[in-house]
């Protein structure tokens, strides 16, 4: 497919989303394909003044939006959801030119965002605090949660849409305003769902202007979001390094963080396990989005019981997946995101070579030419866990070492930076049951008998260590996104004071 037809598709998407094709022309920031590398647009990149406008604005709206009953506010989040079903063939599809991903993946991503649409209504009638046993006569104690202000989202290429969709609408349910820097690297896709939202907005009819808006910026435009003073909470998805800098940055003048960053997640393979079940599982965590998922699985540990059998099933595996241009073939991995994500595959892979890897596939496969980075995934028997198998690198590269007794597995999968995701393959309730225990993985997110990526909604989605500690999604992730106060109200004649303290005035 040549590159005009791929940007004239890029038009022709962006126009059935509702974006006009004036504003992918002309502007200063290029937007190439990952499928084939051509430019299919040129938005223009907002600057510090207009970004600052535009927080000011949000908080504006923030102070209306906070007023209006939590459930009507989910009423907003609920069209948003409808919009999305609309949209999610066309959305997807752009997913697919814009970030490289094959197209079940893309429509997982946009339903991903319906998913997460739908707990937010849920969650608009809930917003629930506890009431907590006073130690005063005629006392009533209790939590009440209030919206927080303005959320600024800066979110990562390899989740174009669905990342700004958990925080957006739990933000929106929970009373907030919301400002989102997409990646530059996936600024369409970010467009579009602009456009898809303004269409809820404008169908809801009386939200305040400015209440959830987005802008296309590099990295200086996101630090003039992270020292916003009116940016209460700053939820960042990206790089241990990216997040180095935003965490303190934001810390330093007291705004709040969700961070959601680096992932080296591990696979245990026991003696016990189902050997199919964890072939397929493993396949798909670690080539799936050609190994650009934060939760992808980067290691596996297996038992020297099952070590042969397990190694070769995978390089089997390994050496028939089909890689293609997701646009135009039904392969199951697409390209890597550009150059430097191809100069780092290869670099890692000289790493492990270096230290005794022995490497399964990790050639570049030529697809759509030089502009392209298509890579077979790459299987490295690792001698021990050492070099590169001990950082995350952003490509479908799997390490495997042998272990033989089970505690120093799960001491080999803690043994890392990051503590995103992690997960056992066994049929022994005891191995699964001591993997999710305290002295287990020491990640966010702990599966038995299912891989490390793929997290539904409803779950909270984060991790430890170097991958930041914030929660987004599910379960209780919402109450990052208010102020919780404790009210305490007495409802009696007397003024009894707490521990038993007497202050007398008279
Ligand atoms: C990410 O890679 O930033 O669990 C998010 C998963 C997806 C989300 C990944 N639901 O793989």
């Amino acid at each position: 497919m040549s590159a005009s037809s791929r940007k004239s598709e890029t038009i022709e998407l962006m126009g059935k989303l509702g974006v006009k094709p004036e504003a992918l022309e002309g502007g200063d920031l290029a937007v190439y394909s990952p499928t084939n590398g051509e430019k299919i647009a040129d938005v223009k990149k907002s600057s510090a003044s207009e970004i600052n406008a535009q927080i000011e604005k949000a908080h504006e709206a923030f102070k209306k939006w906070r007023t209006v009953p939590g459930p009507r506010r989910g009423e907003l989040v609920r069209l948003l959801g409808e919009e999305l079903r609309a949209a999610k063939d066309d959305l997807g599809r752009l997913v697919s030119l814009e970030a490289g991903k094959i197209p079940s993946e893309g429509a997982g991503e946009v339903q991903e965002m319906i998913d997460i649409c739908d707990f937010a209504v849920g969650l608009s009638r809930q917003l629930y605090g506890l009431t907590i046993a006073t130690e005063r006569q005629d006392h009533r104690m209790m939590e009440t949660w209030h919206p927080l202000g303005v959320v600024g989202v800066i979110s990562a290429f390899n989740f174009p849409v669905a990342v700004w969709s958990w925080n957006a609408a739990l933000a929106l349910a929970c009373g907030n305003a919301v400002v989102w820097k997409p990646s530059e690297k996936s600024p369409l896709t970010a467009l579009a769902c602009q456009a898809i939202l303004d269409r809820a907005l404008k169908k809801f009819g009386d939200a305040p202007e400015g209440l959830i808006t987005t802008f296309i910026a590099e990295r200086d435009g996101g630090e003039v979001m992270v020292d916003h003073e009116k940016v209460a909470l700053v939820s960042a998805t990206g790089s241990t390094r990216m997040g180095r800098q935003v965490g303190p940055r934001v810390a330093q003048r007291f705004g709040r963080t969700i961070l959601e960053l680096g992932g080296n997640n591990a696979g245990i393979v026991c003696p016990s396990a189902d050997m199919d079940m964890a072939v397929r599982a493993i396949a798909f965590g670690a080539m799936g989005t050609a190994g650009q998922r934060c939760t992808t699985t980067r290691r596996l540990f297996v038992h020297e019981s099952v070590y042969d059998d397990m190694v070769a099933q995978l390089k089997k595996a390994y050496l028939g997946v089909t890689i293609g241009d997701p646009l135009s073939s039904d392969a199951l991995v697409g390209p890597l995101i550009d150059k430097e994500a191809g100069d780092n595959m290869e670099k890692a892979l000289e790493a492990a070579k270096a230290v005794g890897g022995k490497v399964t596939g990790g050639e570049r496969v030529d697809v759509n030419g030089d502009a392209s980075y298509y890579f077979r995934p790459a299987l490295v028997e690792m001698p021990e866990q050492t070099g590169p198998m001990l950082e995350e690198t952003f490509a479908p590269i799997l390490y495997v070492t042998k272990y033989s007794d089970f505690e120093d597995a799960i001491a080999m999968q803690n043994a890392v930076g990051a503590g995103l995701s992690s997960c056992i393959f066994t049929l022994n309730v005891r191995e699964a049951e001591t993997f999710l225990s305290a002295v287990g993985s020491d990640c966010g997110i702990t599966n038995v008998n299912i891989g490390t990526s793929g997290a539904e909604v409803g779950g909270a989605f984060g991790g430890e260590k170097e991958t930041g500690g914030g929660r987004e999604s599910g379960s209780d992730a919402w109450k990052a996104y208010m102020r919780r106060a404790t009210n305490t109200v007495n409802y009696g004649t007397a003024l009894p004071l707490a521990q038993g303290v007497s202050f007398d005035i008279d």
